[in-house]
């Protein structure tokens, strides 16, 4: 194949979308200067180690996406035309159960071989509405909201045959990926079509977001997210620049020790104006909030036994029941520093996170896994600090179950395992290092003698 290859329509996909939702929500163009500046900042300041978990050039073109469906069949198309960009399904979500009682379940589309995110890491959060969820529908709603969803076309076929057609020959040609990267961006776009009141308000009274994937025949980007690499810094910049934002930075807390997975913040879903069918056939228009506008700052991926301190942290944290943004932050930072070591050495030696190998002018050098995923307990806390209320869910009905498994039968192909995907970039580096140095790759990396494993410059 010699036309446009996967990682091309990604970036030139990634590239299009932010301009298109640049144009859609200008406060978005304000959120992406200032993370450039904050991170033009912080790489004057530190330098080399401004880069340690990612090259400047991948984390100023990193973003992450949101968008949100109403069907398995719009979930196995989406698979479709995120596949054709080398975006492949990674980890289950389940965001029901949260305080926000959200009614979704989600995973996220991205690249998944080192090589394939060093070109563009472009990812999308993608929620599917569970509309069997009796705690959240009715039967008799159900059944009309998925008579709704099922009529509707989000995907137009020419798109979809594109898609497939890119998959199997992998990429496209140069007209076909024109035509492809429009019909893809034009799909995610904020529909002008009057949205119809008295069925957008009842599906709201549920949820406001069974409202915005339930109560419009077509889907939209929710949210485009920079990387910054000092989210502290750029949160300050962006209240002082008199844009609201969310309470918390939510995930792990400021502290000396190492970053790991993932923190994110956002500003508060803004007014957008929608023009709206009133129940007498006239047209009268209105705001929605629903987009917001999120940012992040990544770290290093942990292993199951270090999710595990993470996940029991915050629990700690939680059952402090801080009553305050600041309250929370100082809980945090006492419990990070009591549970969690302060050094990339410390997170290797306990096996409590991802690191890669390679050999260096004869040294062995460690270096972190980033952490290219979500968080449920974030991803809840962006969703509900930015609904106008939160979804009501009736206890004393059984939810349906919905895990893994289900998702990957949904969307007619393998849902991948975070944790497998990290283990295996570290094995491959760690094989590598011992062929070259002719010993036993089972061998701890830091074991053998003579071995430097930190970097020339740290
Ligand atoms: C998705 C919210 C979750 C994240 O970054 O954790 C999310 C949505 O609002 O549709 O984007
Ligand atoms: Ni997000």
């Amino acid at each position: 194949m010699t036309g446009v290859a996967p990682w091309r329509l990604r970036a030139a996909f990634a590239q299009r979308l932010s301009d298109m939702y640049g144009a859609e929500v200008p406060a978005y163009t304000t959120l992406l200067e200032v993370s450039h500046a904050v991170n033009a900042d912080v790489l004057a300041a530190r330098g080399a180690d401004a880069e340690r978990l990612g090259r400047i050039d991948r984390v100023t073109a990193e973003r992450h996406g949101a968008i949100r469906l109403g069907t398995a069949r719009e979930m196995a198309q989406v698979a479709c035309v995120f596949g054709a960009m080398g975006m492949h399904p990674v980890g289950f979500y389940d965001l029901r159960e949260t305080a926000g009682a959200v009614p979704v379940i989600s995973t996220a589309f991205r690249p998944i071989g080192a090589e394939e995110l060093a070109h563009n890491p472009f990812r999308v959060f993608t929620s599917l509405l569970t509309t069997a969820d009796r705690r959240f529908f009715s039967a008799d709603l159900q059944q009309r909201l998925e008579t709704f969803l099922d009529a509707r076309e989000v995907f137009p076929p020419e798109l979809v045959t594109l898609a497939q057609r890119a998959e199997v020959e992998g990429g496209l040609d140069e007209p076909d990926a024109q035509q492809f990267l429009t019909l893809a961006v034009q799909a995610l776009e904020l529909s002008a079509e009057p949205v119809d009141r008295a069925w957008y308000d009842e599906l709201e009274a549920v949820s406001t977001v069974a409202a915005d994937i339930g109560g419009v025949r077509s889907t939209h980007v929710n949210h485009l997210t920079p990387r910054v690499l000092d989210i502290d810094d750029l949160y300050d910049r962006m209240s002082g620049g008199g844009i609201t934002m969310i309470e918390d930075i939510q995930g792990p807390p400021a502290w000396h020790g190492p970053d790991v997975l993932l923190r994110q913040t956002s500003f508060r879903a803004l007014d957008e104006p929608r023009a709206f069918r009133m129940p007498d056939g006239s047209v009268s228009h209105d705001a929605l909030r629903v987009r917001f506008g999120e940012v992040e700052a990544r770290g290093i991926a942990l292993t199951p036994a270090g999710r595990e301190v993470y996940d029991r942290a915050v629990a700690d944290v939680a059952g402090r029941e801080p009553a305050s943004a600041q309250e929370r932050h100082a809980a945090k930072v006492e419990v990070w520093r009591r549970d969690f070591p302060a050094t990339e050495g410390g997170l290797a030696e306990r096996g409590l996170a991802y690191f890669s190998y390679a050999l260096l002018e004869g040294r062995v050098v460690r270096e972190p896994v980033v952490y290219e995923d979500f968080l449920p307990q974030s991803a809840a806390g962006i969703f509900a600090s930015n609904l106008s209320r939160d979804g009501v869910r009736d206890e004393d009905q059984a939810g349906v179950e919905r895990d893994a498994d289900w998702l990957a039968g949904a969307l007619e192909r393998d849902l991948h395992d975070p944790f497998e995907l990290y283990a295996a970039q570290s094995r491959v580096s760690r094989e590598q290092v011992a062929a070259q140095l002719g010993v036993d790759p089972d061998l701890p990396p830091g074991g053998h003698e003579g071995v430097d494993l930190e970097r020339p410059s740290r």
